[in-house]
């Protein structure tokens, strides 16, 4: 059950366990920039603890990958198919939720470095009579300040049976904005932050209006194939993961009962907002590239990271979140809920390190906090004082939006 090809690798009754640590830049000789010296070396054991805790907690599995200026460190424990009792491995695929924000407003953003989009004009210029208020800009959508309700909300107001009622449907864009505006608006047009899956439907609608093209050919032509990221997919409205990938396990409303099986799924409430599968490796190498200045202008990166403060931790830019650490060092990217799936992606500000850790699991807010703490490990490195005050015990801030 041990998948490390090198570096150390243990089982450890049923549950296996990978650690890998491939200096991948030291045969040339390569050496970490001034930054990364800066940085404590990541705690790879409390990494694991951290892991081991969401699995006590209820996570079938659980995976992290680090890239860190050329050394990548990859930890899996649990299954990815509770069926066969196959070993979870940082190469699964998965659902990354809201990760897919980040995409949609990276191609956004890339228009308006084309000039094809103003960040300040009305959504409405674009997509005429599209939302009952003329105030309500591309740059608000993108930091979630709006005033769009979250359908979502009442989709999901009983998890399971929220997820199977909608599990096989295909929604269109309008009908998914539709749904938002039977509801009044949370506040006034970038009066406030608050969090609506709504705006990044109508990004979505945005990307497929300006460009002409479905969101999922902008994603491949201005993100996937350019960044070579062989194991991301729009798929949308297919159920299936292609490939090697983690089933998703929904922990059930009803104490004692089964775990749902959320695996097959349009993800079509979400689409633009949600419906992306990658993997630990591909979202790494996609943030790194985007905080390192590869996929916008550094004027779009920097309208990007603009940040609204959301609670004493978080803050979110336009489809990035801040995320500030114990140890002082702030670090960007996006968390992703999906059912079966919580996703943690972020890295460092010049994207020299970055994590990727993931659970096959959701509808459980324990886990999502304890996963908080793979970001304390990976930026932070072991703690400085007492072990028993460590990071996996932090509270998930997103949470308390
Ligand atoms: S919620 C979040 C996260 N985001 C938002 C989006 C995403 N995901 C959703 O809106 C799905 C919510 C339903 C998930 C479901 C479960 O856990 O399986 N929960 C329920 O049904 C609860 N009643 C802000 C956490 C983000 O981090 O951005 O992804």
């Amino acid at each position: 059950m041990v998948s490390a090809k090198v570096g150390k690798g243990a089982v450890l009754g049923a549950v296996a366990l990978s650690l890998l640590a491939v200096p991948a830049r030291a045969a040339t000789g390569e050496t970490g920039t001034a930054r990364a010296a800066a940085l404590p070396a990541p705690d790879t054991a409390g990494l694991d603890a951290v892991l081991r805790t969401v699995r006590t907690q209820g996570a079938p599995g659980a995976l992290a990958r680090i890239d860190d200026h050329g050394t990548t460190y990859r930890l899996s424990r649990g299954v990815d198919d509770r069926g066969t009792g196959r070993a979870m491995s940082t190469l699964d695929r998965f659902r990354i939720g809201s990760v897919t924000k980040t995409f949609s407003a990276v191609v956004l953003l890339q228009l308006a470095d084309e000039h094809r989009l103003d960040l300040d004009a009305p959504v409405n210029r674009y997509l005429p009579k599209l939302l009952p208020d003329d105030r309500i800009t591309v740059r608000h959508v993108l930091s979630h300040r709006s005033g769009l309700y979250d359908y979502t909300n009442d989709l999901f107001a009983q998890s399971v049976s929220g997820f199977e009622a909608v599990r096989n449907k295909v929604f269109t864009y309008r009908q998914l904005i539709g749904l938002s505006l039977k509801k009044a608006r949370t506040n006034a047009p970038g009066a406030a932050y608050s969090y609506s899956n709504t705006n990044f439907v109508v990004a979505g609608l945005l990307i497929e209006k300006l460009t002409g093209a479905s969101v999922k050919t902008a994603y491949e032509n201005r993100v996937i194939e350019p960044l070579k990221l062989s194991d991301t997919f729009y798929v949308h409205p297919d159920t299936t993961i292609p490939g090697r990938y983690a089933r998703g396990y929904m922990t059930p409303d009803l104490a004692g009962a089964a775990p749902v099986d959320t695996t097959s799924q349009t993800v079509s409430w979400a689409q633009s907002a949600g419906a992306i599968i990658s993997s630990a490796k591909d979202l790494n190498t996609f943030y790194s590239a985007l905080l390192g200045g590869k996929l916008l202008s550094s004027a779009r990166l920097a309208e990007m990271e603009r940040f609204t403060k959301v609670n004493s931790t978080t803050a979110y830019g336009l489809g990035l979140r801040r995320r500030d650490l114990s140890c002082g060092i702030s670090v960007y990217g996006h968390t992703g809920a999906v059912q079966g799936y919580y996703t943690y992606a972020f890295t460092t500000k010049d994207g020299g390190r970055s994590l990727t850790a993931v659970v096959n699991t959701s509808n459980n807010g324990k886990v999502l906090d304890t996963l908080a703490g793979t970001l304390e490990s990976a930026f932070c490195g072991k703690p400085a004082k007492s072990p028993s005050a460590s990071a996996a015990n932090r509270r998930n801030a997103d949470l308390e939006e």
